[in-house]
This record gives structure tokens, sequence and C-alpha cells, in this order.
């Protein structure tokens, strides 16, 4: 998923590393193309936006104008706002409830849930020392559920056995009663891909939760 993004912004910076002096309209190129990299990346109009607009007056100071390396000046300014815009620090996640804590993984498709899935199920595993089970509530594309369960087996994760037919709704029933008899303290449920436009998904996402 970020690989694209880290690619355009290289090919971004390469070309305003190499300028041995920058104009304002070589900025807003550059500012322009990672406008356009952060969209093509799915992040919101107004955060691309308004990411741009923090960058530009720290771009266009005189620090830049009087640097002797300003297409490094810009990368150091970009890489401070991306810093400030994630978060400057991590956040342990938070498993503190009565088990099986429930996860859910959401987002377009083919945005890479499903095997995000297992690495967070492998992580947690070894990291966190949690017995963990998934569960795939995509009963839409065809073999989303046995491509979870092919990952489990290659990682040695439980997965919940694939009824034909069942709705969402009723795997996470079944679900959370096969939790409380194995014993699994996590439960990640990955869900089919969807956009906010597609209502009666979104609707199911609601029942899920
Ligand atoms: N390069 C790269 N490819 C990835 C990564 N994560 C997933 N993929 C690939 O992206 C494709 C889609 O990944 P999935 O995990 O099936 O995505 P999904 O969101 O579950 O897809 P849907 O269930 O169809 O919505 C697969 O071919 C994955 O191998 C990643 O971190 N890097
Ligand atoms: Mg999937």
């Amino acid at each position: 998923m970020f690989e694209n993004l880290t690619n355009k912004f290289e090919e971004v910076f390469s070309s305003l590393k190499k300028a041995p002096s920058l104009d304002e309209k070589q900025v807003d190129e550059g500012l322009r193309n990672i406008r356009q990299a952060l969209l093509e990346a799915d992040v919101s109009l107004n955060v691309a936006k308004n990411f741009v607009e923090n960058v530009k007056p720290k771009a266009l100071g005189q620090e830049i104008v009087r640097s002797t390396s300003p297409g490094q000046m810009i990368v150091k300014i970009v890489y401070d706002e991306l810093v400030n815009f994630l978060g400057e620090s991590n956040s342990e996640i938070n498993l503190n409830a009565v088990p099986p804590v429930s996860m859910m993984l959401v987002g377009l498709q083919g945005s890479g849930k499903t095997t995000t899935t297992a690495k967070l199920a492998k992580y947690l595993e070894s990291n966190k020392k949690k017995k963990i089970m998934m569960v795939s509530l995509d009963v839409y594309r065809p073999a989303a559920q046995e491509q979870l369960k092919s990952l489990g087996e290659q990682i040695n994760i439980l997965t919940l056995p694939v009824v034909e037919g069942q709705l969402p709704e009723d795997i996470c029933r079944r679900a959370i009663s096969a939790a409380n008899l194995n014993g699994a303290e996590i439960i990640l449920f990955d869900t089919a891909g969807r956009t906010q436009i597609d209502l009666q998904m979104m609707s199911e996402i609601k029942q899920i939760e």
C-alpha cells in the first residue's frame, strides 16, 4: 500500500534535489506532485490539501532560498510534516478487554485486508503471546474464505471453519462461541472490501459491530 506512495515521493524528491536553486514555480510543481501522490494513495482530498498548504509556506521561506541545497531542505520539511501528521510516537495496541477481544479489518477492495489479518495474527501471537483465531466475513468474493484458511495453515494460526452460505452476522456469533470453547483470546475478523458509497455493505458493517 505504501510502496506506491514511497516511489512517487522519491520521484518528486529526486527532481527537486537535482535543481541547484528553486523558484516558486518549481516548488509549486513539486507540491502539486506530492498532493497527487497522496490522492492516488487514497488520502482524502482535504487532508492532502491541508498537508500541502502546511508545507508550502515553509518550503518558500527564507531558509530554503538561502540554503545551499534547497531540494534537501524540502525533503526535510515534507518529512517533518509527515511525522507531525502521522504522530511522533507509537501507541501500543490496547488489548485490555474481556476476551475474546474482537478486531475487524475494513477497507477498500484489494487494499490488503486479508494479508494484513494474517500478518497481524502472527505478530500478536509472537509478540503478545496471545491465542488468535482468524475469521473471514467475506461471503462475497469467491474463495475469499479459503484464502484466509490457507494463510492460517501456512502460518499455523487457527481459523474458524467455513460454513457455506452463512451470513456475516451469523458467522460473528459462531466465532464468539467458538472462541469461548477453544480459548482464543483475540478474534481477527477479515471483511469484504467495500466503499462508503455502498450503503448496503456499510449497514452490514454496523450489524457486525
Ligand atoms: N506488494 C505488496 N502486496 C501486498 C501487500 N499486502 C497485500 N498485497 C497483495 O495485494 C493483493 C490483495 O491483497 P489482499 O490481502 O487479498 O487484499 P484484500 O483487501 O483482502 O482484498 P479483497 O478481500 O478482495 O478486498 C494480493 O495479491 C496480495 O498479495 C503488501 O504489503 N505489499
Ligand atoms: Mg480479502
